[in-house]
């Protein structure tokens, strides 16, 4: 909790920009997509603001040409004293401010502002948003879609790409803003208050950067903070971090409408919100219950596809926009989303690179016919509590390929707990993997990368690794053969 208290040391307005008239000495954290589009921010209004960078040496010509000409440059390493004098500090996501320079100058009251808060203060028209430890950006772009498809104009970003603050150039007044929000972003917002806030669920992740779940919990519900009377929140009741949430904002006094999800039950009492049932996708909004389509009708596979589909419509109605059941039918996955990226002699290649952590490996390995799944595990480990995966593993998988860094321990966690005619076999690499999937596999299998562990100990980027899983499958170019997924 530390972090977050700290950034509320010193306190600031909880709207608006025009403190930042006032202010001296602001500090941009970090010079990547967040840090250009806040500069750009700040640069418009006439704020001057100096930049700290780890990478202050070497940073990319582009991101310098950005910046006014006589912006000052700090190395993070030598900026101690230039961030504790700071009147502000707009941070970027990427910057954990466990870390030193930033816990020391926060520690003596120095005021933190995320990239996300500075931008939302510039928005002028409804701002819906999106958080959860998985699903975020495939929910992210089925509420863009759905708007687009509404002829709203609407404007996705936040995480899943091009900043907040980059987006609200030139919105308009039927601007709608749908923001993937990490618990990053949310660590040092203050006043952040969208008109429609959605939690999908709440599992480990980033343990790298929480010292304790609790703090990654409590950056993720500061979606919800600033919400009072005439918002509303989403919430997946089935996930029951996100059901302990919806419990204590129920209790809030003036607080957000809730609007749950559940592939379980209907809301309670007559309420609005969306659910599954008799596998048909039901929506309910300002007391008008309609059937959206039949869960087969869905390109997308799993379960929590389905879910993910509930909670965009909904989100969608919310908005004061009629979401079409075509648009969410025909939505394809996202690349490296459960994507299936070839097939050979009966066998699919299924790239889910994005499957970082163990409960979206969890969904993905549930998505497909029992005992068929080749799966490919492993990379760099966040932390993952592997061996929860085996009764999935017992049920969904034929074999298991650990691979990479994280190989040998994943092995290990797994072992014991699979019988003896399930393979675990540790393997240095995901080409190796691939070889051997492919050498085992019958017709009708599904060789299912789903690593869930991070890609740096190989790759950049999960896309990256997904994009070699592609290659590696021998698929022709990327794009093609992902609607069967
Ligand atoms: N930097 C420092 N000190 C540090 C860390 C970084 O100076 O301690 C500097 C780097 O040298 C670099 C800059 O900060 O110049 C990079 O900033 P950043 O890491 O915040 O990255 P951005 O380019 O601003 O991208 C961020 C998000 N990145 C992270 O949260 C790590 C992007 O999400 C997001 O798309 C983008 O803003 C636009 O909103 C990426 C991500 O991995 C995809 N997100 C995590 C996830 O999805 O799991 C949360
Ligand atoms: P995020 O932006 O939160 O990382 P994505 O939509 O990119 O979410 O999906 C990340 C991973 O999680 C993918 O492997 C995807 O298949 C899986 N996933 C998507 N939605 C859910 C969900 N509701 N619950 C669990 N896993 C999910």
């Amino acid at each position: 909790m530390g972090v977050i208290d700290a950034t509320m040391t010193r306190p600031i307005p909880a709207t608006g920009t025009s403190f930042l008239a006032d202010l001296d000495r602001v500090v941009v954290a970090g010079l990547g997509r967040s840090g250009r589009g806040a500069a750009a921010l700040l640069a418009g209004r006439g704020v001057r603001f100096s930049v700290v960078d780890a990478r202050a040496a070497n940073l990319p010509r582009d991101a310098r040409d950005i910046l006014p000409a006589d912006t000052e440059i700090v190395a993070q390493d030598a900026a101690a004293a230039h961030v504790a004098a700071a009147g502000l500090v707009v941070v970027s996501p990427g910057i954990d401010l466990r870390r030193q320079p930033w816990a020391q100058a926060a520690a003596c009251g120095v005021p933190f502002m995320s990239e996300l808060e500075l931008a939302w203060r510039f928005v002028t028209s409804p701002l819906l948003a999106i958080t959860g430890s998985n699903g975020k950006s495939t929910v992210t772009a089925m509420v863009g879609r759905l708007l687009a498809a509404a002829g709203a104009d609407a404007r996705v970003c936040g995480n899943i790409g091009t900043p907040l603050s980059a987006a609200v150039a030139g919105q308009r007044e039927d601007t709608i803003f749908v923001v993937e929000v990490s618990s990053f972003q949310l660590e040092a917002v203050h006043g952040f208050r969208p008109d429609v806030a959605m939690l999908l669920n709440v599992t480990p992740d980033h343990q790298n950067r929480y010292d304790h779940h609790a703090d990654y919990l409590a950056a993720k519900e500061k979606i919800f903070a600033r919400q009072g009377r005439g918002d509303r929140a989403i919430l997946d009741l089935d996930d029951p971090a996100a059901a302990a949430v919806a419990k204590r904002l129920s209790k809030r006094r003036s607080g957000p409408a809730l609007l749950p999800v559940s592939l379980r039950r209907p809301p309670a009492g007559g309420a609005d919100g969306a659910w599954l049932a008799d596998d048909t996708l039901i929506l309910r909004h300002a007391g008008k219950t309609r059937r959206l389509l039949q869960r087969d009708e869905l390109t997308l596979a799993g379960s929590h596809n389905v879910t993910n589909a509930l909670a965009a419509a909904l989100m969608v109605a919310a908005a004061g926009k009629e979401p079409d059941p075509s648009a969410l039918a025909m939505f394809p996955p996202l690349p490296h989303r459960l994507e299936t990226v070839a097939r050979h002699h009966g066998v699919r290649y299924v790239n889910d690179s994005k499957a970082t952590n163990v409960e979206s490996a969890r969904a993905a390995l549930r998505a497909f016919a029992c005992g068929r799944v080749l799966v490919i595990l492993g990379g760099r480990d966040k932390g993952g509590d592997f061996a929860s995966l085996v009764p999935d593993l017992r049920r969904q998988a034929r074999a298991v390929y650990a691979m990479g860094e994280a190989g040998p321990a994943i092995a290990e966690a797994l072992r014991p707990g699979l019988p003896g005619e399930m393979p675990v076999s540790v393997v240095p690499d995901l080409a190796a993997a691939v070889t051997a999937a492919t050498a085992a596999a019958n017709a009708g299998d599904v060789i299912l990368l789903a690593p869930a562990c991070a890609s740096f100990d190989a790759y950049s980027d999960f896309t990256a690794r997904g994009e070699h899983f592609r290659r590696l499958a021998g698929s022709p170019s990327p794009g093609e053969d992902h609607h069967g997924a």
